[in-house]
């Protein structure tokens, strides 16, 4: 008999700078929070594992102005705008995953760079459930990679908001996230 796959929820980059008021604000970025602490509350009470990742830059990141990069200083390590959102509230339990750190990588998605995929794996998981920010950029990249890597993904639409610096930018993120797998 097959044991059932476990299935995690991975919460992407719910962070001060990309909340309203932010270096790099998502429209909305805040909402997602409290869906975000609904699923961790389901998740953490049915042991099912949370992971939540963060972009977390040096201050001479090469995705930044400065560098020639699109982004306007964001998400510097150690400062306020990197860390959590403060209406997100995710159980203690919680596995940080830190990416960008690389000053000469870009790092959008959770699975670069990172041990993130070990981990998973390591705790036997088979599907994940992605939510968070930005819809068009860090949630579509951490998909992509899970895709890619074999997790069954599911994302969390409900619990997601994107940048859009091109409207529509969040739906062709939805269409590039079917086409690399995501059931629809
Ligand atoms: C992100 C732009 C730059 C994100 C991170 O978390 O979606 N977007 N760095
Ligand atoms: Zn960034």
């Amino acid at each position: 008999m097959k044991i059932a796959g476990k299935t995690a929820l991975i919460v992407v980059d719910v962070q001060n700078d990309f909340c309203p008021g932010g270096a790099l604000a998502v429209p909305a970025g805040d909402s997602v929070a409290p869906i975000l602490n609904r699923y961790a509350d389901l998740f953490s009470r049915s042991g099912a594992p949370i992971y939540a990742t963060r972009d977390w830059h040096p201050e001479n990141h090469l995705s930044f102005k400065a560098r020639g990069g699109p982004w306007p200083p964001h998400c510097v390590q150690g400062t306020k705008g990197a860390e959590f959102h403060p209406r997100l509230s995710l159980p203690r339990n919680v596995t940080m995953i830190l990416k960008g750190t690389d000053p000469d990588r870009e790092a959008y998605s959770g699975f670069q760079g990172t041990d993130l995929a070990e981990r998973l794996r390591r705790q036997q998981v088979e599907r994940l459930f992605v939510g968070g920010l930005a819809t068009d950029y860090c949630v579509k990249s951490t998909v992509l990679d899970a895709l890619k890597a074999g997790f069954e993904t599911v994302f969390l639409k409900d619990a997601s908001r994107g940048v859009d610096v091109q409207p529509g930018d969040s739906e062709k993120a939805v269409e590039e996230m079917k086409k690399g797998g995501l059931p629809s």
